[in-house]
């Protein structure tokens, strides 16, 4: 730890020196540093890019918009160059990027370049969702992840990244650099707030049970439909559920395993916190697609252990 004051920090460091002084691999560390710059050439393509679609959809029938395109290219482009990286695998391409440097990269990035992009028109936050694992394997379990972390671009540009010893947050000062903000973050309180995706009438009995136990215990909904701001609400207010559950007509919800649940699993755990499909840890789910669903209950860990229970009781 580099500060001494727990969740938050005296004197500005930035997220280089902050990572160096961390003992953070140096490959690791330029992989950070890398994403690190790519979200100051996304976040100028958010405030001042073409807001139409690209002409193209992705390989869920999603059409792609020109922004989804452009942040795609901008992180593939930083990570192909910075000589080791292995394999990527990004959510808005359909096929696995081999890199191919001098040195063979020994690290694997699976990423969201801009999640939530649809919500760029109405000038919500979205976000970059980023998982890292060692070697060239991005097919295994979240629980081997190396390292993970989000950008969320919001009324500022905040990083919130782990490499396994806590989570820490850092801010994009004006010289477009991010300095730490708060350091050891924990889901220490209540969960106050709770984040619901996906349709209500579609929810299965357990589930509604769940929402409206939260609703009789005084839990606020703070709901933004960007997965990124509503799980970093949860974290930086301490406490909370974001849930995007099982619906009737969809038995594995809406969002991607490899690419937004692993990672926000790494980071949600290493604050203390749980994340589970209602049944089964998140980061022990053994993937067998790049481009698998799964339900999701993630945020504050007692709030997680009774979404499961709910859960139970509706299977009975
Ligand atoms: P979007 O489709 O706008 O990219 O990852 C997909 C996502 O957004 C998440 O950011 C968000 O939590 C979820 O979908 C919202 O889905 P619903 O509109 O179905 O609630």
């Amino acid at each position: 730890m580099v500060s001494a004051e727990r969740g938050q920090t005296k004197y500005q460091i930035n997220l280089r020196r902050y990572l160096r002084e961390s003992n953070v691999d140096r490959d690791l560390t330029r992989i950070i540093c890398e994403i690190a710059n790519a979200s100051k050439y996304i976040i100028n393509a958010i405030r001042t890019g073409d807001l139409g679609v690209a002409g193209t959809s992705n390989l869920y029938g999603e059409q792609q918009l020109a922004l989804d395109v452009l942040s795609d290219r901008i992180l593939q482009k930083r990570l192909m160059y910075s000589g080791v990286v292995a394999k990527m695998a990004s959510e808005e391409v359909d096929e696995i990027i081999e890199v191919t440097t001098p040195n063979n990269g020994r690290y694997s990035i699976a990423f969201d370049p801009l999640d939530g992009s649809s919500l760029v028109d109405v000038n919500l936050a979205v976000g970059t969702i980023v998982s890292i694992f060692e070697g060239d394997n991005l097919l295994q379990p979240g629980r081997n992840q190396v390292a993970a972390l989000y950008v969320l671009y919001g009324p500022r540009t905040t990083m919130v990244v782990s490499t396994g010893n806590g989570v820490n947050e850092f801010a994009m000062n004006q010289l477009m650099e991010f300095d730490l903000v708060r350091e050891n973050i924990q889901l220490d309180g209540p969960a106050k707030i709770y984040a619901p995706g996906g349709l209500r009438s579609k929810y299965t009995e357990g589930t509604e049970k769940f929402v409206r136990s939260l609703e009789d215990g005084g839990t606020k909904l703070r709901y933004s439909g960007g997965f990124v701001p509503d799980i970093n609400q949860v974290l930086i207010k301490r406490g909370g559920i974001f849930m995007y559950p099982h619906l009737k007509d969809a038995p594995d919800g809406k969002l991607r395993l490899l690419y937004e649940l692993s990672p926000m699993a790494f980071l949600v755990e290493q604050a203390g916190g749980a994340a589970s499909n209602g049944k089964q840890r998140i980061l022990d789910i053994e993937p067998e697609s790049f481009h698998q669903r799964a339900p999701v209950f993630i945020g504050t860990r007692d709030a997680v252990a009774f979404a499961e229970k709910c859960l139970r009781e509706e299977e009975g």
